[in-house]
């Protein structure tokens, strides 16, 4: 192994803290190559739980860890979950920060709000950390990077400038220019010995044969391209986007473990074509704790979706899954598997485009038995009920990629790894 990726394959909110936690005790370096503050990664040891929202979950480990050229980051943020990592006597000596990476300032913040206000009835449903519009800048090239904020003179050159083009576009902007140079100098100052070329340092790493961890956040289906547009990310949470948000190339690559819940949730707004409502969707909800880490909203619910897994496999060259929370399942008399989509009286495998499309299909289920022994002491695949053993192997036949974890509860030992 070099390079391993941990990828959210379905809306988010999978499990990925818990398997990178795990996965990052066998690694040399952790990285997180997109997304920022809007994550929120759950991790459970020793009767305690973490969450976090921008640093890589390897800090507990104590892997150097890394927060890539891809990634949008909050410096107010970055500090305040730093002080509750050293709160909890988490050392957080071993971060370094992507010279490249973006910074998340006040008004970024306040315009993902506007926007979504804008938006009205179609909003997006934003976690409004300001992710959005700091990606905005980065395409837009006018983007402050976290190389230039450290350097107090040009920081405030390049804060003045765009300022004066966003109070345009918004003129309803609390924020001035001023105040947040006063404030976030500061910031820097402290941030500065964190910064350097990331990319050139897991290089490094790599050519030494020492391993590699890709931490993603969200979900394949909030991708910017290939998600469910435009209900979607600003970034690439797949194995597609680790190339681009960390530095190094494709070929370092070598295991993609796609996080699946054992059945599907979302937050925000958008299609979601195997979504449940009423009191058994409020009763996987309850029993699942779905609600959202960083915002606390009620995730919706809905049934596996082999087409949306399936997309992340391709997406991401997935060559593993693993599948979480399956303890939730337990007590239900029948499952259902979404195996393809009816859209238009047509059979389709693949996500359609657009969201007009995505909204009128109807998913084709198959019914499986359930099961009802409480699974959660379960150490081994044979362990597990029979009817539960086979709802594993047909997903693993759906989506053609093999079940290499299953979890049956929030703690590291609830973890089982089949190979
Ligand atoms: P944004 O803020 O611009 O990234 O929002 C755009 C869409 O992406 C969704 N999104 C998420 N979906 C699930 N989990 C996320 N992280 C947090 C968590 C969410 C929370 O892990 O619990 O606390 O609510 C996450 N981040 C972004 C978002 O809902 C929009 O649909
Ligand atoms: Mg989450």
């Amino acid at each position: 192994m070099a390079g391993v990726v941990v990828v959210g394959s379905q809306w988010g909110d999978e499990g990925k803290g818990k398997i990178t936690d795990y996965l990052a005790q066998k690694a040399d370096i952790v990285a997180r190559y997109q997304g920022g503050n809007n994550a929120g990664h759950t991790i459970e040891f020793n009767g305690q739980k973490f969450a976090l929202r921008l640093i890589p979950s390897g800090i507990f480990s104590g892997n150097d860890v890394i927060l890539g050229n891809g990634m949008v980051i909050n410096p107010k943020a970055l500090l305040e979950e730093m002080k509750y990592l050293n709160d909890a006597n988490i050392s957080t000596d071993k971060i370094m920060i992507s010279d490249r990476a973006h910074v998340i300032l006040p008004y970024h913040l306040e315009i993902d709000e506007i926007q979504e206000t804008r938006r009205g009835a179609n909003n997006i449903g934003t976690t409004k950390k300001g992710i959005g519009p700091t990606y905005v800048d980065k395409y837009e090239r006018i983007g402050i990077r976290m190389g230039e904020f450290i350097d107090e003179e040009l920081f405030k050159e390049r804060l003045q400038e765009v300022f004066v083009s966003k109070i345009v576009q918004y003129p309803e902007l609390i924020c001035n220019a001023k105040e947040i140079f006063e404030e976030y100098k500061e910031y820097a100052k402290i941030i500065a010995p964190m910064v350097c070329d990331t990319g050139v340092i897991l290089d490094e790493c790599l050519q030494a044969g020492k391993k590699v961890l890709f931490e993603g956040a969200q979900g394949t289906m909030l991708d910017i391209d290939y998600g469910t547009y435009p209900f979607v990310t600003s970034s690439h949470p797949g194995a597609n986007g680790v190339a681009e948000g960390s530095g190094i190339g494709p070929l370092y690559i070598d295991e993609a473990v796609g996080i699946v819940k054992a059945y599907t949730t979302r937050v925000g707004s958008g299609a979601f074509p195997t979504e449940i409502e009423g009191e058994l969707a409020n009763q996987i909800r309850e029993r699942g704790h779905e609600f959202g880490t960083v915002t606390k909203r009620p995730r919706r619910i809905g049934w596996f979706d082999a087409v949306v897994v399936n997309q992340s496999r391709r997406m991401s060259s997935l060559t593993g899954i693993s599948l979480m929370l399956l303890d939730v399942l337990s007590g239900l008399k029948t499952l259902k598997i979404c195996t393809a989509y009816n859209l238009d009286g047509k059979i389709i495998k693949a996500l359609p485009s657009t969201i007009k499309q995505l909204n009128k299909v109807k998913p084709v289920y198959e019914e499986m038995p359930g099961w009802d022994e409480d699974i959660t002491k379960v150490t081994s695949f044979e362990e597990l009920p029979e009817n539960c053993q086979k709802y594993l192997r047909r997903i693993e036949e759906l989506i053609n990629c093999p079940i290499v974890i299953f979890s049956v509860g929030p703690d590291r030992e609830q973890t089982i790894v089949l190979r």
